[in-house]
């Protein structure tokens, strides 16, 4: 393995409240959560129209090494500091014929604009999708949206060697106009993904669960940062205790133990752990489960983990919760 610089020089994440005081200087994109975010006027600065339940008034702040450039590619707002590059893409449905095809164009955007930059490596991903469990069996709005990925990524993986399948999110945003937002963080350096015994990985997952599987690994080891993927209450590729958030809870949290486990083996290092230096983010479906997940997480990993709750939909819909980490690593 490189040597991993100290946080203090790389990617690193941290919530903080914002306000409408001028960003710093080496703030690389800031994540500002609902409608009623308060965010200075900044083009590092956007919106995610989830709102939140727990740790309202947080925004997520990525910094990268000293001075930013702004920058767009059609379609594409990045923000870069030499060595990272955090993007992002909304698209509006109404242009394209079905949610399989407007993905396919943002992956397939995404996907070969990075193959032009010297930040070759995408890390890690997050879709927000509209309606995501709308229609009935293929036609299910998140199996259209893991198709049109699934087809941007095998042309890409067909033309240039190397490229694998980065950390991700997909979550459903419950209102608003049909739309896809994608937002995702690169490097110039490689990560390496990682994946867990406890879980299948899900770009092998079977038919059933859609005409192509979901392109995306489990967290992915990238200098100083461990990106730990959505993780929900899956084992093995199939969902366990519908309709018990608590229970998906505990199970989701012993996936992501075993990814922390798995990545420290495969970096040779201590195995990673979830700490007041990482944050935690969890999907919700059921805002009136927000008081108890609180309650749980308090009790498993200590009342000074950072944590922000948002309402969003999951993909499958007996899951009930989804959850996402950063840890440094
Ligand atoms: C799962 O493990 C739960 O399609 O990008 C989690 C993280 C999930 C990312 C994605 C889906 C995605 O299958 C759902």
């Amino acid at each position: 393995m490189p040597p991993h610089p100290s946080q203090a020089d790389g990617l690193r994440a941290s919530y903080a409240t914002l306000g409408t005081a001028p960003l710093s200087e080496d703030v690389l994109a800031a994540a500002v959560f609902g409608a009623k975010g308060m965010a200075p006027s900044d083009p590092r600065c956007l919106r995610i129209e989830l709102e939140p339940l727990a740790g309202a008034g947080l925004s997520e702040v990525w910094q990268g090494d000293g001075r930013m450039r702004i920058g767009t590619a059609g379609p594409i707002r990045y923000v870069e500091d030499g060595r990272h590059l955090a993007g992002w893409i909304d698209l509006e449905e109404a242009g394209f014929h079905g949610l399989d095809e407007a993905a396919e164009a943002a992956y397939l955007g995404l996907l070969q604009f990075h193959a032009t930059t010297p930040y070759r490596h995408v890390w890690r991903i997050w879709s927000f999708v509209t309606g995501i469990n709308e229609g009935v069996g293929d036609d299910e709005r998140y199996k259209q949206f893991c198709l049109g990925r699934a087809r941007a990524f095998a042309a890409v993986h067909a033309t240039l060697p190397g490229i694998g399948y980065p950390a991700a999110t997909a979550v459903g945003k419950p209102t608003g106009p049909r739309s896809l937002q994608i937002c995702w963080l690169a490097g110039r350096d490689p990560g390496v993904e990682i994946e867990t015994p406890r879980q299948l990985a899900a770009y092998r997952y079977p038919r059933r669960y859609g005409p192509a599987a979901p392109s995306f690994s489990r967290a992915m080891l990238v200098p100083g940062l461990l990106l730990v993927s959505g993780t929900a209450s899956i084992v093995g590729h199939e969902s366990v205790h519908p309709g018990d958030t608590i229970a998906q809870l505990h199970e989701t949290l012993d996936n992501i133990d075993a990814l922390l486990k798995s990545a420290g083996e495969v970096a040779a290092r201590p195995v990673p752990r979830l700490s007041p230096e990482s944050l935690l983010k969890v999907y919700l479906r059921h805002a009136a489960d927000a008081a108890p997940v609180v309650q749980q997480l308090h009790a498993r990993l200590g009342e000074q983990l950072p944590l922000v709750i948002l309402a969003a939909d999951i993909c499958r819909d007996e899951l009930l919760l989804e959850i996402e980490a950063v840890v440094p690593a």
